[in-house]
């Protein structure tokens, strides 16, 4: 199994390719596969440089307070907004009265639906915009679920509006309501094109030698990050700014623009800094709408702060999930049929799509598919993105199925996977860019020491514990969308590269140094990267796993023209020390430009524009292809629409992992924990291995709060989310997060993005509760179907 891991070998392959004259454009890439120069993945020396693990830019600043979060923006005359919010889950409101809270001392104005915000409605990104829900608060008398903000509450501190916010008395006419997916009255809409279908799957399932079938289901889950949202709006003139909690500032700009009937010029979101998201802060929630109505109204700015508990019902978090999935094979363990019927809640009348079917007709090769997803409208806060949503549960229920069928054939569940090795993209019928899964498997199983198991469940224990080891693989798509970058070089020897992509936590500040400081031969941390702005270079979301390659990308194509128009100027211009020399005889070695031949320390950047009479230099570029309109880059950070698909181009990108666990199960009690974890991945070249490496982590460490702790419990009466809370809302803590081992087994993909890396924030949680859930089954004999896996389950 060692030697399939051999970055080496699989080196020499790709210049074979390369060589023989593969499709791949290699042209201006710091990667040369003709002759296995690898400069960026080298650490030459500690400078930084793409591919080496410098530490985050943004963590002294962190760790010292003084990054500045969206609520700890002070605005002089800053008024204080807290939202009311409804305590059952369907039906009309017939009074609110506000009369003792608006004498509550502080109180300066309460918004319900009788004296409402103006508020216009956003388009969904489902169709075409960048909302991520219908819902415009305070429009009507409607109640659509428990907890829909029903009332805006100003005053001059936080602590009068909460107050207030508490007297206001509010009287319903409740209509019944759909709590669970499972009511009778619930109505499942099949989502037509998330289907996936070749073949006669239900025939060929029927007929199959040996068949595996199960239903698996996931509760609800929410993002909670540790900065919950917040934002302020400060109106100047008809100028709006927003200080807004952002994955996608430009995103941001979009959905309040439109509800506050502007121009998107006339709006800027600032994002500077994020303290997590997990997807719930791909777009605006309605809070900030009502922020930025009532601070309108008022001419003054104003901060809407949303507590704790509010946060799990002022948007989504993962919906509840059901997948029915059935798998049909040969005696020899080839797959001969796939059938699976997937759903996922939604809002009553609002739309949100956690596709089952994404990873089901992409991992194996089977001749006949049949994959189908409906979504369920119940009285809901409509859900959101958490953490590859889609790919998530696709994979639990898939590679949960796929162990089960390993069991029924007496397979090692590796040797299973790779007997329906699928050699292209199934659904697509296209090549894989790169599918180093095979090379996870091996490099993932030779760490774990995977072949020490014996596979029979039970077998393996110490003392009263049971032990399992499971496993599973993941994956997840390459998304693409372009983006632009500016380079600025001052006199004083400042660099700067400026974005308004964001840094959730992710490394997005660091990666952009690294590759400018690559290529302008600079230290890292002599790079100032600026972000989270929309007033800075146009960028698009981070999510779906794509700011890295797309800035990145942005940010190496600038560079390169800032090194080459520097040199241009500082051979042609007559001004210049260096003036009528040969632009090739030129290098850029620690932060000057000197002639390569010669003796001498040539000048720097700085020296260079002094004598130039220039106090700045500045160089934009981005990722677009050649042609693109104005209206196609203003389209890209603002919505969907130029985003690429994973198949774009005749090829398909995705990463790929694959998850080693062993668990300790308590046969008296029941509990479950995770004692080790392996995984190993192949995100094509990570540009930065520390980050990449915490980036996985954190994925798989989400992953077992998922299989083993996180549990939405709505309450059937009223659709009330009982455990609103950081106390109650189980999330791993230290004491349950084991060793892991993370293995990079990726190489450069440039055909999945400009410098060669693949998709890396999401990948990590993808496959995680299969393997816990397979390990489980591994220990104890006892396959559990339903998320988490709480020892009440295992003790039934
Ligand atoms: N990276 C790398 N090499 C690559 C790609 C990425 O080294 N080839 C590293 C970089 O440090 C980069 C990071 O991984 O900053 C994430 O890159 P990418 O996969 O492109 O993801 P995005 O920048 O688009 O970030 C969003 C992604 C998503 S969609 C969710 S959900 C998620 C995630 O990131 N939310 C997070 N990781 C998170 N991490 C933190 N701390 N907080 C969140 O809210
Ligand atoms: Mo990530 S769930 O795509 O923000």
């Amino acid at each position: 199994m060692n030697d399939v891991f051999n970055p080496k070998l699989q080196r020499r392959t790709l210049l074979k390719t390369a060589a023989a004259g593969s499709a791949v454009a290699y042209a201006g890439l710091a990667f040369n596969p003709l002759t296995g120069e690898a400069a960026p993945l080298v650490a030459k020396d500690l400078n930084g440089s793409v591919g080496e693990p410098a530490v985050r830019q943004d963590g002294g600043l962190k760790v010292s307070g003084q990054a500045r979060y969206a609520i700890e923006h002070a605005i002089e005359g800053m008024l204080y907004g807290v939202a009311v919010q409804s305590t059952i889950p369907a039906g009309r409101i017939t009074a609110i009265d506000t009369q003792a809270a608006s004498n509550a001392p502080g109180v300066v104005a309460i918004y319900t639906h009788l004296n409402p915000l103006a508020i216009n409605p956003a388009t969904p990104f489902i169709k075409g915009g960048a909302a991520t829900e219908n819902f415009t608060p305070l429009q009507d008398d409607v109640v659509r679920w428990n907890g829909q903000h029903i009332a805006l509450v100003v005053a001059q501190t936080f602590e009068q509006a909460t107050e207030a916010a508490n007297l206001v008395k509010v009287s319903y006419a409740a209509t019944p309501a759909i709590i669970d997916p499972d009511d009778s009255r619930a109505k499942a809409q099949p989502i037509d094109d998330l289907q996936a279908r070749w073949g006669d799957a239900p025939a060929a399932l029927a007929s199959a030698a040996v068949r595996v079938e199960g239903v698996y289901t996931t509760p609800r889950e929410y993002n909670v990050p540790m900065e919950p949202h917040a934002c302020i709006a400060h109106w100047q003139n008809e100028k709006l700014t927003v200080y807004e909690s952002s994955q996608w500032v430009g995103g941001a700009r979009n959905v309040i623009a439109q509800w506050m009937g502007l121009e998107m010029g006339s709006v800027r979101v600032v994002s500077p800094f994020v303290g997590g998201g997990f997807g719930c802060k791909v777009a605006p929630h309605p809070h900030v709408a009502m922020a930025c109505s009532a601070a309108r109204l008022l001419g003054r700015p104003l901060k809407v702060a949303l507590t704790r508990a509010q946060t799990f019902t002022s948007y989504g978090g993962r919906p509840r999930t059901g997948q029915r999935l059935a798998l049909g094979a040969t005696r020899e363990g080839m797959l001969v049929s796939v059938v699976h019927d997937g759903w996922n809640e939604t809002a009553i009348d609002d739309t949100h799509l956690e596709p089952s079917t994404s990873v089901t007709a992409l991992m194996y090769a089977t001749p006949n598919m049949l994959a189908r997803h409906s979504i369920i409208p119940v009285n809901t806060v409509n859900p959101g993105w958490m953490r590859a949503p889609g790919e998530n549960i696709s994979t639990y229920a898939l590679e949960t199925g796929m162990d089960e069928l390993a069991v029924k054939l007496d397979l090692d569940p590796i040797e299973l996977r790779l007997r329906n090795w699928a050699a292209q993209d199934p659904k697509a019928n296209i090549p894989w860019t790169s599918r180093r899964l095979r090379e996870a498997y091996a490099a993932g199983a030779n760490a774990f020491g995977w072949s020490e198991r014996n596979p029979k469940p039970r077998s393996m224990r110490q003392g009263r514990e049971l032990i399992g080891w499971g496993m599973a693989a993941g994956t997840y798509p390459v998304w693409r969308t372009p983006g632009e970058a500016k380079i600025v070089i001052h006199r004083d020897g400042r660099i700067e590269v400026l974005s308004a992509g964001t840094d959730l936590g992710t490394g997005t500040y660091t990666i952009l140094a690294q590759t400018a400081a690559e290529v302008l031969d600079v230290p890292t941390r002599s790079v100032k990267v600026s972000l989270g702005d929309t007033d800075l270079p146009r960028a698009p979301i981070a999510g779906g796993s794509q700011l890295a390659n797309n800035l990145t990308g942005a940010v190496y194509a600038a560079a390169k023209l800032a090194r080459s128009e520097l040199i241009r100027v500082a051979t042609r211009d007559p001004k210049s020390p260096l003036h009528g020399m040969v632009a090739a005889n030129l290098v850029f070695k620690n932060g000057r430009i000197k002639p390569s031949q010669r003796p001498g320390k040539g000048i720097s950047f700085g020296d260079l524009l002094a004598a130039l009479g220039k106090e700045r230099f500045e160089i934009s570029a981005d990722t677009f292809k050649a042609g693109a309109t104005e209206a196609d880059r203003h389209a890209a950070a603002h919505g969907f629409s130029q985003m690429q698909l994973p198949t774009t181009g005749g090829v398909s990108a995705h990463s790929w992992g694959a998850h080693f666990v062993e668990v300790r199960v308590d046969e008296d009690f029941g509990t479950i924990r995770v004692k080790r974890m392996v995984a190993a991945f192949d995100s094509g070249r990570v540009y930065n291995p520390k980050l990449a490496e915490s980036q996985w982590m954190g994925g798989m460490i989400m992953g077992i709060g998922q299989a083993l702790f996180e549990e939405g419990h709505i309450d059937r009466r009223d659709g009330r989310v009982v455990n609103a809370s950081f106390a109650d809302y189980v999330v791993p803590v230290n004491a349950d997060v084991p060793e892991i081992i993370t293995i990079d087994v990726g190489l450069p993909d440039l055909q999945a993005s400009a410098l060669g890396g693949k998709a890396v924030g999401e990948l990590g949680i993808v496959g995680v509760a299969a393997a816990i859930g397979n390990a489980v089954y591994h220990a104890t004999g006892k396959r559990i179907r339903d998320l988490p896996f709480t020892l009440d389950k295992l003790l039934a």
